[in-house]
Formats: structure tokens, C-alpha cells, sequence
């Protein structure tokens, strides 16, 4: 009998994973803030799943973070700016052994978790699914994408994985995470913020081919000096590749703004500032660019850290 999931953040991706994981038969279990949320939720009856139109609702149990009874299984996605203080409310639960499963984009929570709960082992993820919500208990999915998972301090997998696979949950796990956060990071740096200054969808930043291959070059230069020279490899391209290829698109940064949702800039272009700052080298153009989208996001009244 596989451990119990224990859901931290039953929003887009935290739904997401708990569907697919329950419609496999696994055990989960939905972690709230408050009793509240857990009265909205035990009125709504479940969590639905809607994929290629089709909804479908899994009656998960669902308790508040003081509950008592123990976790050794956590999967963490909530936002990176909530994810530290949502582990702390829980830390008492956490078992000798236990694994938490970190679902952030960006970098920076990770470690911000990790130093919280210094024994538990911490699984940092990178996904590139896409969920998104339109009401509370319900999630999207067009059912593209992949996670890879990965401990930097341990290249152990550990015993779950088949869970994942049981649940159709597409992964992989590498030794290199920290490698695919960094890329993915330079990725969202090079694109997010553009199209936000811009007021574009990804493809309109076609027109701003200058101002991307600057930063580009600038991030190139950050991921060799801080130690993560694959990541760096080809940028420009990649960036050029999913550009064109999400042309359509708004980005999740873009989307954040729209719907005055907080972004984790702090995560993102705030932790490539400050990690250049920690090595002591100066990258202009990133800088102004969070200068710039500092401002923006002030002048829209929405928080900037
Ligand atoms: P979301 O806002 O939809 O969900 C976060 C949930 O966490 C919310 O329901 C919120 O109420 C809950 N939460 C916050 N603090 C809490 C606390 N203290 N206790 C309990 N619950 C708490 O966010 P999301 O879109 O699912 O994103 C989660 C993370 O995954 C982000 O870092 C995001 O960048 C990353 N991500 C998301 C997607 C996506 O498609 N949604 C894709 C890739 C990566
Ligand atoms: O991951 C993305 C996002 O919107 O957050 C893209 C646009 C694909 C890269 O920045």
C-alpha cells in the first residue's frame, strides 16, 4: 500500500496532481488553510478534473493544516512566495522520513523550504504542464507537458516514482535538476517579463528581437558564471524555439498581471539579479529590466517582491 499524498495547495498544478493520483487509486489527501476552505470544499464534493471538455469529480478527503496525524509524503504547490510559510504551518507533522515534493516554478523557495525543514528530503520539481482554474475545486487540463524531478543533495530516486506512472503523470528523474530549473528560469526571464513591458502576447516579441538576444547573451553569462554552463548551452535558440512555438500565447507572467494576481518575479528575474550580485558581476540590461518591472508592477498597485 503506497504511502498517503498529502496535497499542500489545492489550486491549478496541486489539483491536477491529486485527480490523477486518486483516479489511479492512490491515497490522498487535500491539505487547507483553514476551516473555511475545508467547508467550501466539502460542500462542492469533491475535486473535478476537466479534460477535452469532459469533467469528472473525485470525492478526495480533504483536512486543515492543524489536523493532527502524521505526513511523510508532501507534495508542496502552492506558489513559490506562499511555499515557505505553507511547509512551517505544517512542520510538525512531517515524519523522521519524511520527502517533500517541491512543485515551484522559479528558484529560491526551494531553499527557502529546505532550511525550514532541515530533515526532511526535499524533491525539487520542474513542470511544464499547463493547469489552469476558471472556479475553485475545478482544474483544466490539455493533458501536455512533462515533470522532471530531482534531489540535488541525493541522486537517489526514491520509492514513489511508480506512483506517477501509475497515475499517467509524465516524469523523469535526473541528478541534474538544478540544471532544468536554471533553464527554465533563464527561459522565463528572456520571455515573461518582455511581453508584460510590452503588452504582447509570446509572439509578438518577435518585434523586440534585439532586446531578447541582449538578455539572452546576459543570462548565457549568469548560468556559466554561477556554475551551470548546460543550461546555458544554445539559450538564444531555445528562447527564439519557444517563442515561435508559443506564439499564440500569453505568458503566465502576462496572465498574473491581467488578473492582478501577485507574479513570482521574486523567483525569477529577482533571483538571477541576485545571484549575479552574489557573484560579484554586473549584468546591466537583466538588472534594469527588473528595475523596469519593478515599477510596472507598482504603478498597476500590485506587490513587487
Ligand atoms: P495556484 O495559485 O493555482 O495554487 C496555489 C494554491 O496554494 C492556492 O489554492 C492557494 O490557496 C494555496 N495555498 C497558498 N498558501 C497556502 C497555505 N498556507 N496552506 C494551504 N494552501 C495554500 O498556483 P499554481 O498555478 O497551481 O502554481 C503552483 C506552482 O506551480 C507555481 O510555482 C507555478 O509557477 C508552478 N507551475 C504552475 C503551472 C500551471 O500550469 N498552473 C505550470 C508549471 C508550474
Ligand atoms: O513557461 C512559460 C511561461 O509562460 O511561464 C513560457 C512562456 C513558455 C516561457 O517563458
Amino acid at each position: 500500500m503506497s504511502s498517503t499524498w498529502h496535497i499542500l495547495g489545492a489550486g491549478s498544478l496541486g489539483s491536477l496532481w491529486a485527480c490523477r493520483l486518486a483516479r489511479a487509486g492512490k491515497p490522498v489527501r487535500l491539505i487547507l488553510r483553514d476551516a473555511q476552505r475545508l467547508h467550501a470544499y466539502e460542500a462542492t464534493g469533491g475535486l473535478t478534473l476537466v479534460e477535452q471538455g469532459q469533467p469528472r469529480t473525485f470525492p478526495i478527503p480533504a483536512e486543515i493544516t492543524t489536523a493532527p496525524g502524521p505526513m511523510s509524503r508532501l507534495l508542496v504547490a502552492c506558489k513559490a512566495y506562499d511555499a515557505e510559510k505553507a511547509v512551517a504551518s505544517i512542520a510538525h507533522r512531517l515524519t523522521a522520513d519524511a520527502e517533500i515534493i517541491l512543485l515551484q516554478n522559479g528558484l529560491g523557495s526551494q531553499d527557502e523550504v529546505a532550511a525550514r525543514v532541515p530533515l526532511a528530503r526535499c524533491i525539487f520539481a520542474s513542470s511544464t504542464e499547463g493547469a489552469f482554474r476558471e472556479h475553485d475545486w475545478q482544474v483544466n487540463f490539455a493533458g501536455h507537458g512533462f515533470n522532471w524531478l530531482g534531489d540535488p543533495a541525493n541522486p537517489l530516486p526514491p520509492n514513489w516514482l511508480d506512483d506517477l506512472s501509475d497515475a499517467g503523470i509524465p516524469h523523469q528523474w535526473t541528478p541534474d535538476i538544478l540544471t532544468r530549473l536554471w533553464r527554465k528560469l533563464a527561459l522565463n526571464c528572456a520571455i515573461n517579463p518582455l511581453t508584460v513591458l510590452h503588452d504582447c502576447r509570446n509572439g509578438g516579441l518577435t518585434e523586440h528581437h534585439c532586446e531578447v538576444a541582449t538578455l539572452c547573451a546576459e543570462l548565457t553569462e549568469l548560468l556559466q558564471v554561477c556554475g551551470q554552463p548546460q543550461a546555458a548551452e544554445n539559450l538564444a535558440t531555445e528562447v527564439e524555439r519557444v517563442i515561435q512555438a508559443t506564439a499564440a500565447n500569453y505568458s503566465s507572467m502576462y496572465q498574473d498581471v491581467r488578473n492582478r494576481r501577485r507574479t513570482e518575479i521574486h523567483y525569477l528575474l529577482g533571483h538571477a539579479c541576485r545571484t549575479a550580485t552574489r557573484h560579484g558581476h554586473t549584468l546591466a540590461h537583466l538588472e534594469r529590466l527588473y528595475r523596469r518591472l519593478v515599477e510596472h508592477l507598482n504603478n498597476h498597485g500590485l506587490p513587487s517582491d
